[in-house]
């Protein structure tokens, strides 16, 4: 019989790479959530995913992006403290784009004497032809020396098998850290707010999604019902008025599949009462941001 593995990998790239996919579909379950706008994740999620022959905790990250705002600079903090003390580093390309300047700034974060990396193509399913994907591998394996070069979708799953076998190969022999139900590292409070964020960015256009966040004031757990109550924070009395929608028919449907998702994940009949406020220039904040990520969350009360 072969040892058991297990091992730490973080899973690296672009915004809108397809990072937070490529996490979901390895774990099984979704523990990170996805839109189809840059800088959906905005701190470091741990998932976990356990095998008969190994366990390997990824850590999905936002994406690498060059800006100045105090959020931004947070985001590429979480960024920088992943790429250190980690058994295996997952660059992933949206290989559906052609290489650009950005995908050269993305590259520099990685160094020759850190972790080795694999380099996942992926979006496959969504290449309009096959014959740009050698040339995109090649501009990556010119500038970095890569383990290998994977080809996949995480949409689809095609090819994610061989990708899971090549991360466990490249593990070191280890316990299982976590009982096998272990997912994530995230609260459960965070994880509501990040669904309801979601449920925002899916629903929205141009600046709503980078100016909105969500944070989940009170939680109360009775009997056959959990009462959640969360506030959306915008920057912006126009941000409000669109998240709010006529007649409050927007926030309603956020409120509406928010709600139906959170009811499947904690498997009980939920009340969620969604409020929107303006907080001018949040992004800025430092004990504004503190509050939002659930590692500095400097202990709020339940209230
Ligand atoms: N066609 C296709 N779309 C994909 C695939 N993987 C992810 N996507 C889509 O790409 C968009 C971005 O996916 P995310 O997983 O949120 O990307 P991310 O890299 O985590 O993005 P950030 O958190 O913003 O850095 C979503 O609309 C996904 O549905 C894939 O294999 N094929
Ligand atoms: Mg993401």
């Amino acid at each position: 019989m072969q040892a058991h593995k297990s091992g730490f990998v973080s899973i690296l790239g672009r915004p809108n790479a397809g990072k937070s996919t490529l996490l979901n579909a390895l774990v099984g379950q979704k523990v990170a959530i996805v839109a189809d706008k840059p800088q959906t994740t905005r701190t470091a999620i741990q998932g976990v995913m356990t095998e008969p022959e190994a366990q390997v905790i990824f850590i999905d990250t936002p994406g690498i992006h060059r800006s100045t705002s105090a959020i931004n600079k947070r985001m590429m903090d979480a960024v920088r403290n992943s790429l250190e003390e980690r058994d295996l580093l997952i660059f992933v390309v949206d290989s559906s784009k052609p290489f650009t300047k950005e995908d050269e700034m993305a590259l520099s974060v990685l160094r020759p004497n850190g972790p080795p990396v694999l380099a996942v193509f992926n979006k496959l399913d969504a290449l309009e032809s096959k014959q740009t994907l050698l040339p995109l591998i090649e501009e990556y394996r010119k500038r970095f020396a890569f383990e290998e070069y994977l080809p996949v979708s995480a949409l689809s799953g095609d090819a994610l098998g061989d990708m899971r076998d090549q991360v466990i190969r490249r593990l070191p022999e280890g316990p299982e850290y976590f009982p096998p139900d272990h997912v994530t590292d995230q609260p459960a409070r965070f994880l509501a707010a990040e669904l309801i964020r979601e449920k925002i960015l899916q629903a929205t256009r141009q600046e709503i999604p980078h100016s909105t966040t969500v944070v989940v004031d009170k939680w109360e757990e009775a009997p056959h019902i959990l009462r959640i109550y969360a506030t959306i924070f915008v920057e912006r009395d126009g941000q409000k008025g669109i998240v709010i929608g006529a007649k409050g028919a927007m926030l309603k449907r956020i409120g509406t599949v928010a709600r139906e998702e959170m009811e499947k994940l904690f498997d009980t009949r939920i009340h969620l009462d969604l409020h929107v406020k303006v907080e001018p220039g949040w992004r800025e904040k430092t004990a504004f941001l503190n509050s939002l990520d659930w590692r500095t969350m400097a202990g709020r009360d339940e209230h």
